[in-house]
C-alpha cells in the first residue's frame, strides 16, 4: 500500500473551520493549545479512511493478527510522532509557519499518554510502533484509565503526586466504539447442572455486571499507509442492571456495580516492577482481558465457522503475568460459551496464548489468596483449579514423590493463585527480554519448566523505535545520518553501521559533537526553565533517568557524588573535570525508601550546587516529572549514560538503548541488556564495572557479604555514609538520612542489609567514574567513542525485536 497523502491545504482549511466551530476566529486568534486541538482533529479526518481500510483488509485477507495485552502502554504524545509517521512533519511546520507558530509549540500542548511506569509500558509503546511500521496486523490491548502516572512535582526536594487527569479536554485522535461494547462479570456463585447430553455445565449467577466500552487510539506506521490500533477499554455501569437490583432491594449489589464501573479504569497502579495484592487490580486485570477475549473470538467467528481454528488467526501475547488470567477467560468462553471439551479448549488455548517475562525481582510475582480470586471470578477460579489439577497429577506422575517440583511450579500453592505458573502452563511460548535475563529464567527461576518443556523458551532482547527516539526526539542527528548514509536507516536501524567508516573522520566527529552540544544547550534551556538551576555545557552530562528503585541504584551514583564533593570540599584548586550529574524518575508514591532517596538527590544537589568555593566543577540537577517527552530531550543531550543496577536484576533495560543511539557511552553493570551493547560496541566503548551476575547470585546463596566491613576498613566509604547521619546534608534534621544508613548496614532484608550491594560495588564503580574523566579529556577519543556508539546501535531496534517475535512466535504475515 502507498504511503498516505497528507493534503495541507485542506488541513490548513479543517483547522481553520474546526477553530471557528468553537468560536475563535482563525489561527491569529487561537491559543496553542486550541491549535493543537483543532488540528489534530483536522489531521485524524484525513487519517481515518486508511485506518477503516486497514481494518477492512485485516478481515478480506483473513491475516492471523496479535492481540498484545498489556496493562501498561506509555505512549508520550502522539502528534509530533504522528506527523513523522505520515510523512507530514515538514508540511505541517511550514503551515503553522504562516502565521509565525512554532510546531514544537503546539506539539508541547498535548498531555503526555502516560498509560504506564516505566521500561515494560515503553516496551509495549515501541512495540505497536514497530508492528504498524513493519505492515504486521496488530491490536494493543488496555486499559483506559482516566489518570495516567502521576505528575511528580518537587517540593522543597520530595516528591509531590498530583494527579494527572490527561482526559481533562478529551483525546483528539481516540474513537470511543459503541458497537462493540462487552459485559464483564463480578462476583456470584457457579452452579453445576447436567445438560440434555448428560454433561455438566456450570452456571455462573448472582454476579454484578460492568460494561467494557472500547476506546480505539491509531497506531500509525511508518509512511506505509497501515494504521493498527491501541484499544483500550473504559469501564461503565449497566444502567438496567442497576434497576433491577433496586427492585428486589439489593442496595447492596447495585452499589457494588455502580462503583467497581467508576473505580476499574480510574487509576493506573504507579508500581514499577513490583505488585499490589489488591483486588481493584485483580479486577482491572480481568476486565480488560475478559472484554479482550471476549471480542477476539466474536470477531474471529464473524469470518469464520469452527473455533478449532482460533490459533491460525489469533495469537495472545501476555505482557508480563498482568493478563495471564487470559489462560482461564479463554477457557472459559471456549467451554462455556462454545461448548467444547476439556481438552479440546486447553488444546486452543495453549496453542493461542504466549507469555513474557519482565523480571526476577520476587516483590513484583503476582500471586492472588485463593479466598479473593474465587469470590470475585468464581468461575474462572473452578478453571484454574482443574487447570492445577491436571497439571499438578502429570507433574506427580512425571517426578513421583518430588515435593519440590510441586512447590516451585503448581499454580494453587500454599492459600494462593500464582500467575507465573499458569502463564508458563497455559502458554506454547515463554521468554525473556535479555539473553543473560532469558539465560537467569532457564537457570534459577523458572529452571523446572524449563526442563519440562525447553522448547517454549527463548530470548527476545529489547528494543527501542528510532522513530520516536531518534527522528522525533533528536532532529539534528537525524538529519545528519540521512545526508551521510540516506534514510533506510528509518526502518532499518543496523544500516547505522555505515556510518563506522566515519569515526576516523576528524570532521565528521567534530560535527557529531557539535549536534550534542547543540543538544546539550537545548537541555541547559530545559533545566533553567524548569530548575532554574545554570548548567555547564561543556561539563560531562552524566545522567541517570528511570524509575527509582533500590535495584537501580540510584543511590550508588549520589554516594559517588557525595564521595567526589568530599574531595573537592577538601582540595577546591585540585584539578576536576567539570560534571553535570542530572537525575530523573519517579517513585512509586508507597514506596518510602526511594522517595527518601529522591529527597537526598536534591539535598545534596541544593549543597552542592550553592557551594562557590567549588566555581561550578561539580552540579547536580534532579529534573522534575521525568516522562516520554522530556525523555526525548535528555537522551540527546547525554554524554554518559548510567546503567547500573545490581548485576541479575535489571532484566533488559531500554534506556541505555535510547541514550547509545543519541550518542552517549555507557557507564554500566554487566547486567540486562548492558550485556549485549557492550558485545556490539566494543568494551572499549563502554565503562564497565562492579560484580558479575554470577558473583551477585553466589553472596545471595552464601549469604557471605557484609557491608559493615567495607564500612570499617574504607575510610572514604565511611565518610560519606556518615554523611547521611551526622547533618552534612540535612543541618536542620540530622536523622532525616537514616533509613537509608539503615539498609545500607543494618537493615535484614533476606537477612542481608545493602541488599543490592552499594558499598561492594563503590569502588569498582568510582574506578570506571575515573576512566569516564579520563576519556572525556581527550575530545578526539571521546567522540570516537560516543560516534562508535551511535553507528552501532543497531541492533536495538524494536523493529528488529518484533521480526523475532514475528518469525518464532507469532507467524504473522506482513500486509
Ligand atoms: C521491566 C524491566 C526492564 C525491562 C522492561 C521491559 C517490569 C516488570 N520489568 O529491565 O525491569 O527493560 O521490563 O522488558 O517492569
Amino acid at each position: 500500500m502507498a504511503g498516505l497523502h497528507i493534503d495541507k491545504e485542506l488541513l490548513r482549511k479543517r483547522t481553520d473551520e474546526l477553530l471557528k466551530l468553537q468560536m475563535i476566529s482563525g489561527f491569529q486568534e487561537a491559543t496553542e493549545e486550541q491549535i493543537y486541538r483543532a488540528l489534530a482533529m483536522a489531521l485524524k479526518e484525513q487519517f481515518m479512511e486508511a485506518w477503516t481500510n486497514t481494518q477492512k483488509r485485516v478481515k478480506a485477507e483473513d491475516r492471523k493478527m496479535v492481540y498484545y495485552m498489556s496493562m501498561e502502554f506509555l505512549m508520550g504524545r502522539a502528534l509530533g510522532n504522528n506527523l513523522i509517521n505520515l510523512g507530514a512533519q515538514q508540511e505541517v511546520r511550514e503551515l503553522l509557519s504562516d502565521y509565525g507558530i512554532d510546531l514544537n509549540r503546539i506539539e508541547e500542548q498535548e498531555r503526555d499518554w502516560a498509560l504506564g511506569n516505566g521500561g515494560l509500558g515503553r516496551l509495549a509503546a515501541c512495540f505497536l510502533d514497530s508492528l504498524a511500521s513493519l505492515n504486521y496486523p496488530a491490536y494493543g490491548c488496555g486499559i483506559r484509565y482516566r489518570y495516567g502516572m502521576f505528575r511528580q512535582v518537587i517540593e522543597d526536594g520530595y516528591q509531590k503526586e498530583v494527579p494527572d487527569y490527561w482526559l481533562k479536554n478529551g483525546n483528539p485522535f481516540e474513537v470511543r466504539r459503541d458497537s462493540h461494547v462487552k459485559e464483564i462479570h463480578f462476583g456470584g456463585y457457579t452452579r453445576g447442572e447436567y445438560d440434555e447430553s448428560g454433561r455438566v455445565r456450570f452456571i455462573h449467577e448472582g454476579y454484578y455486571s460492568v460494561l467494557a466500552v472500547p476506546y480505539d487510539m491509531p497506531v500509525i506506521g511508518y509512511r506505509n499507509g497501515i494504521i493498527d490500533t491501541l484499544r483500550i477499554w473504559n469501564a461503565e455501569p449497566v444502567e438496567q442492571l442497576e434497576l433491577a437490583s433496586f427492585d428486589a432491594g439489593d442496595y447492596a449489589g447495585a452499589d457494588a456495580a455502580k462503583n467497581t464501573a467508576e473505580t476499574i479504569c480510574k487509576v493506573l497502579y504507579p508500581n514499577d516492577n513490583h505488585y499490589t495484592g489488591k483486588e481493584l487490580r485483580l479486577k482491572q486485570q480481568y476486565f480488560f482481558v475478559s472484554a479482550t477475549l471476549q471480542r477476539a473470538v466474536e470477531r474471529y467467528m464473524e469470518t469464520h465457522d469452527d473455533i478449532h481454528g482460533l490459533p491460525e488467526k489469533v495469537v495472545i501475547q501476555m505482557n508480563d503475568t498482568h493478563p495471564a488470567v487470559s489462560v482461564a477467560e479463554l477457557m472459559r468462553i471456549l467451554l462455556d460459551d462454545y461448548d467444547l471439551e476439556w481438552d479440546e479448549a486447553w488444546d486452543i488455548t495453549t496453542r493461542t496464548c504466549a507469555y513474557t517475562n519482565h523480571t526476577i525481582m520476587a516483590e513484583a510475582s503476582e500471586k492472588w489468596p485463593i479466598d479473593l480470586f474465587s469470590r470475585l471470578l468464581p468461575r474462572v477460579y473452578q478453571i484454574v483449579d482443574e487447570i492445577n489439577r491436571r497439571f499438578v497429577s502429570g507433574i506427580r506422575r512425571r517426578y513421583p514423590g518430588d515435593e519440590s517440583k510441586i512447590r516451585s511450579m503448581a499454580i494453587l500453592y500454599e492459600g494462593q493463585v500464582r500467575m507465573a505458573p499458569l502463564a508458563i502452563v497455559g502458554s506454547f511460548s515463554v521468554n525473556g527480554v535479555a539473553r543473560l535475563h532469558t539465560e537467569i529464567l532457564e537457570k534459577r527461576e523458572f529452571k523446572d519448566f524449563f526442563e519440562l518443556s525447553p522448547e517454549k523458551f527463548s530470548n527476545k532482547t529489547n528494543g527501542i523505535t528510532q522513530r520516536r527516539f531518534l527522528m522525533h526526539g533528536n532532529p539534528l542527528l537525524a538529519d545528519w545520518i540521512t545526508q551521510h548514509i540516506g534514510d533506510g536507516w528509518t526502518t532499518d536501524l543496523t544500516q547505522l553501521k555505515r556510518l563506522l567508516p566515519l569515526a576516523e573522520d576528524p570532521k565528521a566527529l567534530e560535527e557529531f559533537m557539535a549536534i550534542k552540544r547543540a543538544n546539550k544547550l537545548r537541555l541547559a534551556d530545559y533545566i533553567r526553565e524548569n530548575n532554574g538551576i545554570e548548567v555547564d555545557p561543556d561539563s560531562i552530562f552524566d545522567v541517570q533517568v528511570k524509575r527509582l528503585h533500590e535495584y537501580k541504584r540510584q543511590l550508588l551514583n549520589i554516594l559517588h557524588v557525595m564521595y567526589l564533593y568530599n574531595k573537592l570540599d577538601d582540595f577546591p584548586d585540585m584539578p576536576f573535570v567539570p560534571r553535570t550529574f542530572i537525575f530523573g524518575g519517579k517513585a512509586s508514591s508507597g514506596y518510602q525508601l526511594a522517595k527518601l532517596t529522591i529527597k537526598l538527590i536534591n539535598n545534596v544537589a541544593k549543597r552542592i550546587n550553592e557551594d562557590e568555593r567549588i566555581q561550578g566543577k561539580l552540579k547536580v540537577v534532579f529534573i522534575e516529572d521525568y516522562r516520554v517527552s522530556n525523555a526525548e530531550i535528555i537522551f540527546a543531550a547525554s554524554d554518559v549514560s548510567e546503567q547500573i543496577s545490581t548485576a541479575s536484576k535489571e532484566a533488559s533495560g531500554t534506556g541505555n538503548m535510547k541514550f547509545m543511539l543519541n550518542g552517549a557511552v555507557t557507564l554500566g553493570t554487566m547486567d540486562g541488556a548492558n550485556v549485549e551493547i557492550v558485545e556490539e560496541v566494543g568494551a572499549e566503548n563502554a565503562f564497565i564495572f562492579g560484580m558479575s551476575a554470577d558473583e551477585v547470585m553466589a553472596h545471595e546463596r552464601n549469604n557471605d557479604y557484609d557491608p559493615m566491613r567495607i564500612f570499617r576498613e574504607n575510610g572514604e566509604i565511611r565518610r560519606v555514609v556518615m554523611q547521611l547521619v551526622n547533618g552534612f546534608y540535612s543541618p536542620e534534621n540530622p536523622e532525616l538520612f537514616r533509613p537509608i544508613y539503615d539498609s545500607l548496614l543494618t537493615d535484614r532484608v533476606n537477612g542481608r542489609a545493602d541488599t543490592y550491594f552499594n558499598l561492594l560495588d563503590f569502588a569498582s564503580y568510582a574506578a570506571a567514574q575515573e576512566r569516564v574523566e579520563e576519556a572525556y579529556q581527550d575530545k578526539k577519543r571521546w567522540a570516537a567513542m560516543a560516534f562508535r556508539n551511535t553507528a552501532c546501535s543497531g541492533k536495538f531496534s524494536s523493529d528488529r525485536t518484533i521480526e523475532e517475535y514475528v518469525r518464532d512466535i507469532w507467524h504473522l504475515e506482513k500486509m
